[in-house]
């Protein structure tokens, strides 16, 4: 990496503000929560807070269906209290990254409310009109991905739900305003851009053309020098794809984009021949690992990795990368394993706790709009699934997993609120599981997490880890993931077991130094034997 950034040692901590803490007691978290655990935040020691979209929306996607970019949620507060988050992260040297969602509005934003009046408004090429439903497109949440408007007779494009109206990017008009929303909160002192589903701004429907469009480089380009570009920002997309689309956005001298989340690893999980998250398999290690080293050494000296297990549209990565028969030791072989490597950790709410996904036998006790969009697809109209299997698949995959209220202590409601009634239920286990046991247990996952971080941005090590070289050794051992970073003379090793049998190792080095360890017992100067799910960082 050529240039250096500012943001190139920071840990990125995402959260989801319905789910992480509910200040005024009303059931849904607010920004007022956020600001009140700021500490707790800079005691695990992450720099930048992702939001997930706090603008006005009426929440058929939990925000991801825009109805004003530039007006707060009043579930989640108002934009003063936006502005004394960013002052209060500011004052402790802590970040705001927004959620852009640029594909798509809220069928109620002002935009398409106007559409509707008719063909010649305005604003009705903002949206993307059909006289009949092309392509026999569906949606990623179930069903058709065209809705029939009976005043004027078209169809209109949603690739998500009903209610998020994908824009039109054909239409300048539409870079034009969404340029004015970003530079709003820019100027606010907003640090960062998380884009959502950016890869599908550049679509061309007409020709079928839905993901990576022709004009697509050209137009997240244009709004780069339009908006983003401008200021001393960090952005990461969200491009489902490979090595290659991750290059085409990244590389620097694209002007496009830092970073990208291609999910080709944590995606890994889906049966994509069936039914895709609904049709769960088994994560294959063997598979995550070679996919990380493939990342590792083609995005290297290109550009820069978005190192992430965990998000708000995921299961919980304990149930999904580890094993919960060894629950503590896997959930810490996971934060070893992923966040030593060459790139920038994205840390999701909870997961520092090693939050678990929920047990829920009734449908109507999930809220996700794409839980909700396959059932009525596969159980409901094509019968393609049993209510039974649709559930078992919910349990291990379903977005709700990952939404349930932040666990903070063991009083009513985790601690979440007061005891108002949550908008989705919290996890029975936070008795056992929750923040302020953790950070009274020396052993626990979250004092694990700290010390990982700890260790990354150590003075004698973080050159190496932010910009040190990585090599993979042993690569044939299908269970086992060493790999080095190394930088002028300081070499650290990353030692993981990723799986729950004993493994033999024959280490190429000798060992000057056990930085860390998810094992608490004394090493020798080599290691020849690794227990299940064990991670060992030393220097050799
Ligand atoms: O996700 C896009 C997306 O592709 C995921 O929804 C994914 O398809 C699905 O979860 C996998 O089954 C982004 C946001 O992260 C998500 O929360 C939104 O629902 C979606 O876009 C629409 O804005
Ligand atoms: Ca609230």
């Amino acid at each position: 990496m050529k240039l250096k950034k500012w943001w190139h040692d920071k840990i990125v901590y995402e959260i989801y503000p319905k789910s992480f803490m509910d200040a005024n007691n009303d059931g849904i978290g607010d920004i007022k929560g956020i600001i009140s655990k700021l500490d707790y935040l800079k005691n695990l020691g992450v720099d930048i807070l992702w939001l997930t979209p706090f603008y006005k929306s009426p929440m058929k996607d939990n925000g991801y269906d825009v109805a004003n970019y530039l007006e707060v949620n009043s579930l989640f507060g108002n934009n003063e209290d936006m502005d004394i988050l960013i002052a209060e992260c500011k004052k402790r040297n802590m970040y705001i990254m927004m959620d852009i969602v640029a594909n798509h509005t809220s069928s109620e934003h002002f935009w398409f409310q106007e559409a509707l009046k008719g063909k010649d408004n305005p604003y009705r090429d903002f949206y993307i009109w059909s006289d009949k439903p092309l392509y026999n497109l569906q949606s990623t949440f179930g069903g058709s991905a065209w809705e029939y408007e009976p005043n004027s007779k078209q169809y209109y494009f949603h690739e998500f739900a009903v209610e998020q109206p994908d824009l039109n990017w054909e239409n300048p008009k539409v870079m034009e305003e969404m340029a004015k929303c970003i530079n709003y909160w820019l100027d606010k002192g907003i640090k960062g851009i998380r884009f959502d589903v950016i890869h599908l701004i550049g679509k061309e429907i007409f020709k079928n053309i839905l993901a990576y469009g022709p004009t697509l480089h050209q137009k997240v380009h244009e709004l780069y020098k339009k908006s983003y570009g401008n200021y001393d920002i960090v952005t990461v997309g969200e491009a489902w794809g490979n090595l290659d689309t991750a290059i085409d956005f990244t590389s620097p001298e694209k002007e496009e984009l830092d970073m990208v989340f291609q999910f080709e690893c944590t995606s890994s999980t889906c049966d994509f021949t069936k039914f895709g998250k609904f049709s769960p398999k088994p994560i294959d290690m063997e598979f995550v690992k070679k996919t990380l080293i493939k990342y590792q050494e083609g995005l290297n000296d290109k550009s820069w990795n978005a190192l992430v297990v965990e998000n708000h549209d995921l299961g919980r990565c304990i149930q999904r990368f580890g094993d919960i028969n060894y629950y503590e030791k896997s959930a810490k072989e996971i934060a070893v394993m992923n966040y030593l490597l060459k790139g920038t950790p994205f840390i999701y709410q909870g997961q520092e706790l090693g939050m678990t996904n929920i047990k829920i036998d009734d449908i109507n006790d999930y809220d996700d709009v794409e839980v909700h969009g396959f059932y009525k697809d596969y159980v409901l109209d094509k019968k393609v699934m049993s209510e039974e299997d649709f559930l078992k698949a919910c349990n291990q995959e379903a977005r709700d997993n990952n939404r349930t209220p932040m666990q903070w202590d063991d009083s009513v409601n985790a601690g979440f609120n007061n005891g108002h009634k949550t908008w989705l239920k919290v996890n029975p286990n936070y008795k056992q599981i929750n923040a302020k046991q953790e950070l009274s247990d020396e052993n626990s996952i979250y004092n694990f997490y700290k010390k990982l971080i700890l260790l990354r941005k150590d003075e004698k090590y973080c050159e190496t880890f932010v910009y040190g070289d990585f090599k993979a050794i042993d690569v044939e051992k299908k269970n086992l993931f060493i790999y080095t970073r190394n930088l002028n003379d300081v070499h650290i090793a990353v030692i993981c077991n990723m799986r729950e049998h004993n493994e033999t190792i024959n280490l190429p080095f000798k060992i000057k130094k056990v930085l860390l360890s998810n094992y608490n017992k004394q090493y020798l100067d080599n290691i020849n034997k690794l227990e299940p799910y064990e991670a060992i960082v030393v220097t050799f």
